[in-house]
C-alpha cells in the first residue's frame, strides 16, 4: 500500500476528546520504550511524525494521525513505566484502557513486544487483558535489528509459548525493526486487508430506510458499547 499523506490530527487526553469515529483506526500499544512511536513513523513513511525518545514514558497522550485521508494510526502512551508496578497489574493510563475497550472504530491493535528480551510478565498480563476484553490485536515483535535472528526468534517463541494455550488459533505475529524498516510491508498488508474487509462489510449493509422512525436517544451502558464494538470489528477468522 502506498502512503501519500500522513497528517497529525490531535493529541487527546481521554476517549471523549478523540475525534469522531468516522475513520478506521489502528493503534500501537506496548511497554514504554518498546518502539511504538518509531514504528508508527516507519509505517507512515515520515520520520518525526510521532515523537520518539530514549526516555521511557515519553508519549503521554492519545496521538492520532490520518493516513491517506481515509484511515488513522494512533500512538498510545506505553505501560509498565510506573515505578513499583505490581506483577499482576497492568498499570497505565486509564484513558488508554478506555480507548482500547470502547473506541468503536478501532479496527486492530498492534501489541508491541520487545524481541530483545525474554517474556516480560507485564506484557503477558497486558496481552491477556486485550484477549479477555476481545480487543482485536496482532503481536508485533520490535527492535529485531538489536539482536541476532536466533536470539529474537527464541525470545519471540518463548513469548508465544506463554500465551498460545489461550487460543485455538494464536494471534498473527510479525517481526519488525524501525531501524531497518523490516516488517513494514507486512504490517501495511494487514492494514490493507482489514480496510478491505471493512469496505466489503459496509457494501453489503442495507442502507437506512428514510421512513425508519428515529431511535430514542439514550445513554448506552459500557457492556452495550463493548458488545456493539465486537460486532463492528471485522472478524477475519481470528479467535478473539
Ligand atoms: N535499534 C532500534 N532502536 C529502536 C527501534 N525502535 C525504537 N527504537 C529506539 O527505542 C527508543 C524508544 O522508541 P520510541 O518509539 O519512542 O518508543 P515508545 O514505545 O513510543 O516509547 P514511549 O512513548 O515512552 O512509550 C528510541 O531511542 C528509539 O530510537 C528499533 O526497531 N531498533
Ligand atoms: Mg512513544
Amino acid at each position: 500500500m502506498d502512503i501519500s499523506t500522513a497528517v497529525f490530527e490531535c493529541s487527546a487526553p481521554d476517549l471523549d476528546s478523540c475525534p469522531d469515529e468516522a475513520l478506521p483506526e489502528f493503534a500501537f500499544i506496548g511497554r514504554s520504550n518498546v518502539g511504538k512511536s518509531s514504528l508508527l513513523n516507519v509505517l507512515a513513511g515520515e520520520e518525526g511524525l510521532a515523537r520518539v525518545s530514549p526516555t521511557p514514558g515519553f508519549t503521554k497522550l492519545i496521538n492520532i494521525f490520518t493516513i491517506n485521508k481515509t484511515w488513522r494510526l494512533v500512538d498510545l502512551p506505553g505501560y509498565g513505566f510506573a515505578a513499583g508496578a505490581r506483577k499482576d497489574s497492568v498499570r497505565f493510563n486509564r484513558a488508554v484502557l478506555n480507548y482500547l475497550e470502547h473506541r468503536t472504530n478501532l479496527c486492530s491493535v498492534f501489541a508491541l513486544i520487545d524481541s530483545t528480551l525474554p517474556p516480560q510478565e507485564v506484557d503477558v498480563d497486558f496481552v491477556e487483558w486485550l484477549t479477555r476484553k476481545a480487543v482485536p490485536y496482532v503481536i508485533v515483535f520490535t527492535k529485531a535489528d538489536k539482536v541476532t535472528p536466533a536470539v529474537a526468534q527464541a525470545n519471540n517463541a518463548a513469548f508465544m509459548a506463554r500465551i498460545s494455550s489461550w487460543f485455538e488459533k494464536p494471534p498473527l505475529t510479525f517481526t519488525c525493526s524501525a531501524a531497518t524498516g523490516h516488517g513494514r510491508a507486512d504490517l501495511l498488508g494487514v492494514i490493507e486487508e482489514l480496510l478491505a474487509a471493512i469496505a466489503a462489510e459496509s457494501a453489503t449493509k442495507p442502507s437506512v430506510a428514510a421512513e425508519a422512525p428515529p431511535e430514542p436517544v439514550r445513554r448506552k451502558s459500557a457492556n452495550q458499547l463493548a458488545r456493539e464494538n465486537k460486532k463492528r470489528r471485522p472478524d477475519l477468522n481470528r479467535p478473539w
